[in-house]
């Protein structure tokens, strides 16, 4: 069988054009088929460059990202992009309904798909409440969505793409504690065998992930369960304490 969600950093150092510092120094860890793996660190600390390395919106410079086992730098982009969805930091919605905005992640999806999707983002019960259902209107001249909802639409949008690798850039951490809880249960439910990467703030984010990194500086200071590095890691306790 074919391996699935695959995520492998050998030895990974990386460093943004014309600067001096490298921001992801001699970072190896992996990530297996359907694995949810939390990165938390300080602001600054590297986390959203080190996942940028996957879909290679940028290349590192020494050391290899390997997503199911091949060298990413190996691969056809469009077919490595298309096992691999990010939400973003910041949900962009636009003036549309909410089908609309879920199908620009595929713009071909059914109304099936997109459901199935929501469902796993915990969007659907919301969105059926409204009386226009999927064709309720965001913004403006429509129903103001909260931050949470707007936030399991946007999740709506990666997932309906049916990715082997979702990222969740710290996208969760403007929502409430529960909200963050309901979707990762949803995830847990219906989207067994993908595999998760979830950069956080807040340790609940991560706590009961498979493994947790702790980034400082580009540097991996702790790897593992949330009861290890809370007995071993002093910057994970650190954090902890915040
Ligand atoms: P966050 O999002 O504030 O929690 O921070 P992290 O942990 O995601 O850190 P990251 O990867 O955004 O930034 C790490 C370092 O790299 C930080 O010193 C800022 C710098 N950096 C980030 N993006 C760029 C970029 O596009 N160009 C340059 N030159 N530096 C960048």
């Amino acid at each position: 069988l074919p391996i699935k969600g695959r995520v492998d950093f050998e030895q990974v150092s990386f460093l943004y054009e014309g600067t001096m510092e490298p921001v992801i120094k001699n970072v190896t860890f992996s990530c297996l088929p359907g694995e949810t793996v939390g990165i938390i660190g300080s602001t600054g600390s590297g986390k959203s460059s080190l996942v940028s390395l996957i879909p290679r919106f940028y290349d590192p410079n020494s050391g290899a990202v390997k997503v199911n086992g091949i060298d990413v730098r190996e691969m056809d982009p469009t077919k490595l992009r298309d096992k691999i969805a990010v939400v973003p930091q910041k949900t962009v919605l636009f003036t549309g309904t909410v089908l609309e905005n879920i199908r620009i992640g595929k713009e071909d999806a059914t109304l099936e798909e997109v459901e199935q999707a929501a469902r796993m983002a915990d969007a659907h019960g919301f969105v059926s409440s409204f009386p226009e259902g999927y064709n309720t209107v965001l913004g403006q001249q429509g129903v103001n969505f909260s931050g949470g909802q707007k936030q399991r639409v946007s999740i709506a949008r990666a997932l309906v793409r049916k990715p082997e690798i979702l990222i969740l850039d710290d996208c969760t951490s403007a929502v409430d504690v529960t909200t963050e809880a309901n979707i990762k249960e949803a995830l847990k439910k219906y989207a067994k065998g993908l595999t998760c990467l979830i950069i956080a703030q807040r340790i609940t984010s991560v706590m009961d992930a498979d493994k947790i990194i702790v980034l400082d500086h580009g540097q991996i200071v702790g790897i593992g369960k949330h009861d290890e590095l809370i007995r071993d890691c002093d910057v994970y306790q650190e954090i902890f304490q915040s």
